[in-house]
């Protein structure tokens, strides 16, 4: 048991455009975010991980930087946001930033000088690649529709971006960039910051002469997931920054990293490695997707899919990586929409959710609104839609003559980001106490029932589970270091599991479902007395356990021993 204070932590995410505006301009900032810290010390989390808040032109919201040691002017000024590193302080909350740099943004004066001229000081900065038989250099499909590359008239070449055009990707084969980055990094941890949550860092790495991908079915572009994912010097990189300058703080470190195994997770994770603390994996954020197709394919969730993963992480990474959980960020549709139940049972499957998920080993990471059960959101006009994935999307399916847009809308009211980024829900003022001028996105109309003034009141709330779950955290050892354990594999509504440590045992059942399904403890699990630690039901601590039938949604902790 090799503890550490970020395996004890629990991280609260703050998007900041969503979370409180202060100024009346529609948009949140940095002195909203100062306005609300007494709510996230009520919530009683350890971190905030703040998306970014540097200066950008904010084709993607801020994830792209133009200035990475600056703030930008909609959030308010450098000085506002050291007085909210000083206040989160204060409260004995960390703070984690954003780092953004396997690209920048297209104003980013690296790119403004690179652009400029073949032997540009900064050319080098960024992948520059002559046409190939007068088209992209390679057929991959950027993650924001169309080709990687844009062509450059200025110096007849084209750049790489696998977002957005307007993100171009930074070359980390250039010592000098690495050098740069290991700079900001530095002057943001002298400022006092508590870590960094590492944006796709595992696409930093290009395999050498960015080869087209394989494309038997003759499509325009198709994904180079294969050529820049986990890549070929990867590991040296991140190597290199924990020698620069991870290894001279004590920080807590996450790498977002869409396509990691668990196999590659613990190359990321081991601590004799020296890279990171841990990684934020996908593999079950796609299994609502078809198999080999893009997020937008949608398909029903298989429980025990679900449950293979999430399984199959938990063992992976045992004594030797270490775990990140989520349900949610800024990317993915809400959970309760999307696993639970927005429904009737919306404050019954967001409890479950939660139990399921927190009980788990490793680093919780909770998403703002979350915590009071935010669900999706359907507008009905696309042009209510601001993310620039969703828009891409849209736009180059409407093209289409065989479009149909009715199916377009249902994809992206399941899948769409802006599901996410809706403003938080604070009270049942006009636009829910997030602005008192025009939401730069609108406000989800079930903002009159759900807010967080009355979650605050309501002692059931949603809310206030998760302040116990995050209590129950400090107060038992079990649930930060205990052995993962599934139980009932191939069940298809519930989801249970075990967490072992010393003489003591954790049972959690959750039903993942509005049927009744009927639960039967496996004859291994021994013990001599049971208590409840926390469930969504007020169940009865004398009730049988060993066969019962569960509720629509249902979520029981034990504590055997
Ligand atoms: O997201 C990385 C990523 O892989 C995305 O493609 C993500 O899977 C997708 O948004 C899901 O639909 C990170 C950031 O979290 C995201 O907000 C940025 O747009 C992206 O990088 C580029 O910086
Ligand atoms: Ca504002």
């Amino acid at each position: 048991m090799n503890k550490k204070w970020w395996k004890e932590s629990v991280v609260y995410q703050i998007y900041p455009r969503s979370f409180q505006d202060s100024n009346g301009d529609g948009i949140g900032d940095i002195r909203g975010i100062i306005s609300r810290l007494d709510y996230l010390k009520e919530l009683g989390i350890d971190v905030v991980w703040l998306s970014p808040v540097y200066e950008s032109p904010n084709d993607d919201n801020g994830y792209d930087i133009s200035n990475y040691e600056a703030i930008m002017d909609e959030f308010g000024t450098m000085e506002d946001w050291e007085e909210m590193l000083q206040e989160m302080h204060n409260r004995g909350i960390k703070l984690m930033m954003d780092l953004v740099v396997n690209h920048t943004s297209d104003e980013h004066a690296w790119f403004v000088e690179s652009r400029k001229s073949k032997d540009n000081p900064y050319r080098d900065y960024y992948v520059w690649r002559p046409a190939k038989d007068g088209k992209e250099p390679n057929n991959w499909e950027s993650a924001f529709s169309g080709s990687t590359w844009e062509y450059d008239e200025e110096t007849e070449e084209y750049f790489l971006h696998i977002f957005s055009k307007k993100q171009p990707d930074l070359n980390w084969e250039n010592p000098k960039v690495r050098k740069e980055v290991y700079q900001m990094m530095k002057f943001w941890l002298d400022k006092g910051i508590d870590g960094f949550r590492m944006d796709v860092i595992n696409f930093i790495s290009k395999v050498d002469g960015l080869p087209d991908a394989e494309n038997p079915e003759g499509k325009r572009y198709v994904s180079g997931h294969d050529y820049f994912m986990n890549g070929p010097r990867i590991h040296e990189y991140l190597q290199e920054m924990h020698q620069e300058v991870l290894s001279q703080y004590d920080i807590i470190t996450v790498g977002e990293m869409p396509g990691v195994t668990p196999d590659q997770g613990i190359l990321y994770t081991d601590e004799d490695r020296k890279e990171l603390n841990m990684v934020f994996q996908f593999e079950h954020m796609d299994l609502d997707t078809q198999p080999g197709l893009n997020k937008w394919h949608l398909k029903p969730l298989y429980l025990p899919d679900l449950k293979d993963t999430m399984t199959k992480w938990q063992k992976g990474m045992e004594g030797k990586g270490w775990n990140s959980l989520y349900w949610n960020n800024h990317d993915q549709p809400r959970i309760v929409s999307r696993f639970g139940d927005d429904g009737e049972y919306r404050v019954r499957s967001a409890k479950m959710l939660a139990a399921c998920l927190h009980m788990m080993q490793g680093t919780p990471y909770i998403y703002q609104g979350e915590e009071i059960g935010m669900t999706n959101v359907r507008f009905k006009d696309i042009s209510d839609y601001k993310d620039i994935e969703t828009l891409n999307m849209y736009n180059e399916k409407t093209a289409d003559a065989e479009a149909e847009p009715e199916k377009i809308m249902h994809s992206i009211y399941t899948k769409g980001r802006d599901n996410a980024r809706t403003p938080v829900q604070w009270d049942n003022s006009e636009h829910a106490g997030f602005t008192t001028g025009t939401p730069w996105i609108a406000v989800n109309p079930n903002y009159t029932n759900i807010n967080a003034q009355q979650a605050l009141h309501d002692q059931d709330s949603v809310f206030h589970f998760y302040r116990k779950l995050i209590q129950l955290r400090k107060e038992n050892d079990i649930i930060v270091y205990g052995t993962y354990d599934l139980l009932l594999r191939d069940h298809e509504q519930i989801f249970a599991y075990t967490r072992t440590l010393g003489n003591e045992t954790l049972l959690v059942i959750t039903n993942f479902s509005s049927e009744t399904p009927v639960f039967k403890l496996p004859e291994q699990i021994a013990y001599r007395s049971k208590e409840i630690l926390i469930s969504n039901y007020n169940a009865d601590p004398e009730e049988n356990m060993e066969y019962f039938t569960m509720k629509p949604w249902e979520a029981r902790v034990y504590r055997l021993f």
